[in-house]
């Protein structure tokens, strides 16, 4: 048996390096990293319980839902609604805002998420996950439109992913560090397994969905094309590829062993800038990947930065080992 401590007992330590914490931050977290569990349990069992397959609906992204996008939605509402942390919630499956309903107490956080990450493994029993990110409400809101929640993401109070793979693993960041928990099933508790993780400065590896080569702008064109030249090219050592079309394995991989994961700007849809949505995509793994010590840009500017301007709103996305992701905005900044 291991003797690694659980993931609540890291968050009631964490909490207590913070004279004036209330607590609140800790139990919303506990109720998040319930649903996780839940969402983890429904994934894993899958076919068996028939929750594969489309939900023959759309989200507001026009895109197909699973069944399991749904479910994992009502899972994280149904968990967090209820706690009297929050006053409201946003996800990539609703239109608007959920407020709180009446019954239940607000609290002073805003919960944005991506229930089920990369969604269309789910048919194919590839890693899927949920992403997370807290916001604080703005002050004397109680019914949070969404403007209270289009905050920068150098706002967020916390940042996190459920990955739901080999193992279940949930990775957050409260504060400087970043810290990765698995989910021992059979205790049903998540232990610290992977203290303080960070970004290598160096890789040799991307990831990229080089189908969309054509629609790239040239600064993104001109860095893969380098990649793929290898040791004969001007980068002068060879690289290697991969693409799990799931974000948050993408990421997850990156904090494990390093790498540049992108999702850039192309001209495929123009009335899209990037595919990736700002606010409960790229905002937490930029968070993370900063803490990690790695690099988040559009290529332009830092993505952490950015004022959204809507809920749902897409950027490109660059993010990742620091000196390759610098060498992709420098190629910007010398063809733009
Ligand atoms: P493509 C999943 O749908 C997602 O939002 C990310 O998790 C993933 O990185 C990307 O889209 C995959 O996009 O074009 O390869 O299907």
């Amino acid at each position: 048996m291991h003797n690694a401590i659980t993931l609540t007992q890291f968050l009631i330590q964490d909490q207590r390096r913070i004279v004036t914490a209330s607590g609140e931050l800790t139990s919303l977290l506990n109720d998040i990293v319930i649903a996780c569990k839940h969402i983890a349990n429904v994934v894993n069992k899958g076919a068996l319980i028939g929750v594969l397959g489309s939900a023959e609906s759309e989200n507001i992204q026009g895109e197909e839902q699973k069944k399991l996008d749904v479910i994992s939605n009502d899972i994280v509402l149904t968990r967090n609604e209820w706690g009297g942390h929050l006053a409201g919630m946003a996800s990539e499956e609703m239109e608007d805002v959920y407020n709180i309903p009446p019954q239940y107490p607000r609290g002073k956080y805003l919960l944005v998420f991506d229930p089920l990450d990369g969604s269309s493994n789910i048919d194919i029993n590839m890693s899927v996950g949920t992403i997370f990110s807290i916001l604080r409400c703005p002050e004397d809101v109680v019914e949070p439109t969404a403007t209270d929640f289009l905050q920068p993401g150098t706002e967020q109070v916390c940042a996190g992913y459920a990955v739901y793979g080999p193992s279940t693993m949930i990775v957050l960041t409260t504060g400087n560090a970043v810290n990765g928990f698995t989910l021992d099933s059979n205790v049903g508790e998540f232990f610290l397994t992977h203290e303080n993780m960070r970004v290598p400065e160096n890789t040799e590896e991307f990831a990229i969905n080089v189908s969309n080569e054509r629609f790239w702008e040239p600064p993104v064109q001109r860095y893969i094309d380098e990649c793929i030249k290898g040791a004969n090219g001007p980068r002068g050592k060879n690289f290697n590829m991969r693409w799990v079309a799931s974000m948050v394995a993408e990421v997850h991989r990156i904090l494990t062993r390093g790498g540049i994961f992108m999702y850039p700007k192309d001209t495929k849809d123009k009335s899209k800038p990037g595919k990736l949505r700002l606010l409960y995509e790229a905002n937490p793994m930029s968070l993370i990947i900063e803490r990690a010590g790695g690099m988040a840009t559009t290529g332009r500017e830092r993505i952490l930065d950015i004022l959204p301007e809507e809920l749902h709103q897409r950027i490109p996305v660059i993010l990742g080992s620091k000196k390759e992701v610098e060498i992709v905005c420098s190629y910007h900044r010398e063809m733009d």
